[in-house]
């Protein structure tokens, strides 16, 4: 709606923050976008997320809402007059749901075993529980332009795997890797 204020609190290589910023270029909609430092979190951020005391939060006219999704879906229903981010088959609904939720319950763990990984064999084992997952998400991709119709899904999967092992593995995973081409837009990497 005209006159809303809106602040994004964020970290630039944050996938969750990148959801967030995907709903809110694919709604229109103009925010403050302000880069937090993890090791010294403004005052700001703790006193609007006391409870994780984590980014990505927006701040909708004073008032913040934290995690990632909730955030997403609280955007789709507050602008629910375009650019819907979800199915509006309930069905439909609770499988993008599902998928986003499975993303953010495996691939982030296995993703992590690879960014933060204490040796080589922990990367390795990340690396072939990633593959694991891609093959899956193969599997439940379809050619859709948006995963499951839905861009909510897609911005969480394109998000998740920007930051993961995919152009090297384009033969055997080459679904995902032409479905995160589609729908990496000029807002997901900026
Ligand atoms: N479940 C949260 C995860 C958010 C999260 O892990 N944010 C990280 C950056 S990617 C953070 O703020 N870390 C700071 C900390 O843990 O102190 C969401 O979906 O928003």
């Amino acid at each position: 709606m005209g006159g809303d204020e809106l602040i994004l609190l964020n970290y630039w290589a944050s996938m969750f923050g990148a959801r967030v910023k995907i709903a809110l270029e694919e709604k229109g909609l103009n925010y403050e976008y302000r880069e937090e430092d993890l090791p010294n979190k403004s005052p700001l951020l703790l006193q609007m997320n006391p409870v994780h005391k984590k980014i990505p939060v927006l701040i909708h006219n004073g008032k913040p809402i934290c995690e990632s999704n909730i955030i997403v879906q609280y955007i789709d229903e507050f602008w629910n007059d375009k650019a819907p981010l979800l199915p509006s088959d309930p069905y439909e609904r609770a499988q993008a749901r599902f998928w986003a939720d499975y993303i953010d319950k495996k691939l982030y763990n296995s993703g992590g075993k690879i960014t933060w990984c204490k040796n080589k064999e922990e990367a390795e084992e990340g690396k072939k529980e990633v593959l694991e997952i891609f093959k899956v998400l193969e599997g439940a991709l379809g050619d859709k332009p948006y995963f499951g119709g839905t861009k909510q899904t897609s911005s969480i999967v394109g998000l998740q795997l920007s930051r993961d092992p995919r152009e090297k593995h384009e033969k055997e995973h080459a679904r995902i890797v032409q479905f995160l081409r589609r729908s990496r837009m000029k807002w997901v990497i900026s």
